[in-house]
């Protein structure tokens, strides 16, 4: 008899290690376990999100005719890890292997494959995952001998092998990106749509209260759960995503807007990322909806780029950048991060609007994430460590496969512009621009250095001119400094005094 171990992550019905299987013999393990519940601190709705739909992918196995062993969550349990369980489960059964199809964390999956063979005594073998559109070996290969590793051309690659967006050899539509036409500020037309709201079992009822007795320092709360936790209700999502919302993903992408968390996004990540749904039939349903003509070319793209390119690019990258790549620290960053980021409680109306949807919903959207609570730890100078642990335990989508080189390479530069050429740094101007936040903030957006101005403003040029000596030289960046070359020596000093005070006073903004 063999048995397998699939973890949290893991719930997709053509996972590797069940091909390998018999059901008429074989064990399936799944648990539910503190050192995966706690090794951060996990959003209140990220644990609930995982346990409920744990427990209804058992059942699913277990009515497909499969043997599940299924650990509950017990806190007094004396087994804290999955290799607790697994081994209790080794001496009682006796199993003659462990199959796994490999985990997505370089924390676990390092000591699966050092420590658990040689304290289970029995052979472990770790299959692909093969839920991915590029494997790790691909994306190797690809990197290999290149200068620059740019998503870009990546991308490119992808969409050729993949026959994705291809007329022959060229891109539909005659370009392979529409992103000039996806910057539109959001201005109330057309009207959000509803999100579908989900409904839960007596069994996911019983989650929600393990999770809030178990878990009550964890961040957030599970008053407004409503996540996909079966297959079904992840179908739902894609679904409704299409219909209702992709048609303008592709225009409002950068958008944001005062009390509404969720634009024209899809909200597919924490379904995509625990293996509800798979890439490829997420990219195949944005386009036989183009097809049928009632998503524009844009918007197709525009969100295939994000699967098919993003987010195969980040996890191609982190594993082959880990496990020194999470030690990266290029701007020698050295500010702790401000206690707002776990309060929630800011004047900075943009901060604080971003910090509300991440509480409430264990979300944000992605330019939330990137050009306002990131981009205020990059201005700011943040110890990337820390970011990275804040961005890992809030959201409900949150691996560190694929937060770690969003927040420390995309966010932090921290990688030394490994995954992006430039800082994504941008003053109050950019964010006032994309949302109508200032609007409804006390600090103005108009100035830099007055006691009311916009924090972001100063920051901005203090963080170009304290790396000045790194970015200079870039060419993508040349305006920038132009522009700051252009100021009078007052302005400059003036601008250096006040961002000074406010780094001095990081916490009470
Ligand atoms: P949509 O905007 O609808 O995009 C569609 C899909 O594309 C997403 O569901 C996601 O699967 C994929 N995608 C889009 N952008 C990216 C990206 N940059 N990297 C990888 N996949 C992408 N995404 C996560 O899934 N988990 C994370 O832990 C995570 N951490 C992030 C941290 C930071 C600092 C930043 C800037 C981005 C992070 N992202 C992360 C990427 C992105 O913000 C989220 O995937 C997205 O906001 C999820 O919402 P959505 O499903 O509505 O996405
Ligand atoms: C995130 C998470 C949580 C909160 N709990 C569990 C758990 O109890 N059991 C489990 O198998 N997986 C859990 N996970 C997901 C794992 O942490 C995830 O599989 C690894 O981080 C690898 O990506
Ligand atoms: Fe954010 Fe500055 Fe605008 Fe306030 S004024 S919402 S702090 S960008």
């Amino acid at each position: 008899m063999k048995y397998a171990l699939i973890l949290g992550d893991q719930l997709s019905t053509g996972l590797s290690c069940l091909r390998e299987l018999d059901k008429s013999t074989d064990l399936i393990v799944m648990a539910e376990v503190s050192a995966e519940a706690r090794y951060v601190k996990h959003h209140k709705q990220k644990i609930a999100l995982l346990f409920c739909a744990m427990r209804h992918f058992a059942k699913t196995l277990q009515n497909d005719g499969w043997q599940v062993h299924y650990h509950h969550f017990d806190a007094e349990s004396a087994q804290h890890s999955l290799l607790d369980v697994v081994a209790a489960l080794t001496h009682q059964h006796k199993p003659s292997n462990l199959i796994m199809t490999e985990c997505g964390e370089y924390r676990l999956h390092h000591d699966i494959i050092s420590n658990w063979q040689h304290r289970l005594g029995i052979p472990v073998t770790v299959l692909d995952d093969d839920r991915f559109l590029c494997s790790k070996q691909r994306f190797a290969d690809w990197a290999r001998d290149r200068k620059q590793l740019r998503m870009e051309f990546f991308y490119r690659d992808m969409r050729r092998s993949t026959n994705i967006l291809m007329d022959g050899k060229q891109p539909v539509g005659g370009a392979w990106n529409f992103d000039s036409s996806n910057r539109r500020p959001y201005r109330g037309e057309p009207p959000l749509p509803a999100l579908p709201a989900y409904s839960y079992t007596d069994d996911d009822k019983a989650v929600f209260d393990l999770v809030d007795k178990h878990f009550p320092d964890h961040p957030g709360d599970l008053s407004r759960f409503n996540w996909p936790v079966t297959r079904d209700q992840a179908l739902t999502a894609l679904a409704d995503f299409v219909e209702q919302r992709l048609p303008w993903f592709g225009d409002f992408q950068d958008a944001m807007t005062q009390g509404e968390p969720f634009m024209f996004h899809s909200l597919l990540s924490t379904s995509l990322n625990c293996g509800l749904l798979n890439p490829r039939e997420v990219c195949d349903a944005a386009l036989a909806a183009h097809r049928a003509g009632k998503v524009p070319l844009n918007a197709t793209e525009g969100f295939i780029r994000q699967i098919l390119g993003w987010r195969e690019y980040v996890r191609g990258l982190y594993w082959l950048m880990m496990p020194t790549y999470a030690a990266n620290n290029a701007l020698n960053n050295s500010r702790s991060l401000p206690s707002y980021y776990w309060s929630g409680e800011t004047d900075m109306n943009c901060m604080r609007e971003a910090f509300n949807n991440t509480f409430d919903h264990a979300y944000a959207h992605h330019i939330q994430r990137l050009m306002v609570t990131g981009n205020f730890a990059l201005l700011a100078g943040i110890t990337p460590g820390e970011i990275c642990d804040w961005y890992l335990a809030v959201y409900a989508d949150a691996y560190d496969w694929v937060e770690l080189p969003n927040t420390l390479g995309m966010v932090m530069h921290a990688d030394d512009g490994l995954l992006g050429s430039k800082p994504y740094a941008a003053s109050g101007n950019y964010i006032n621009k994309m949302s109508d936040y200032c609007k409804h903030c006390r600090y103005s957006v108009k100035t830099s250095t007055e006691h009311d101005s916009c924090p972001f403003n100063s920051l901005y040029w203090h963080f170009m001119s304290r790396h000045r000596d790194r970015f200079s030289s870039n060419p993508r960046m040349t305006m920038i400094y132009r522009s700051y070359d252009k100021m009078a020596d007052s302005k400059k000093q003036a601008l250096t005094q006040h961002a000074t005070k406010l780094l001095e006073n990081l916490d009470n903004l």
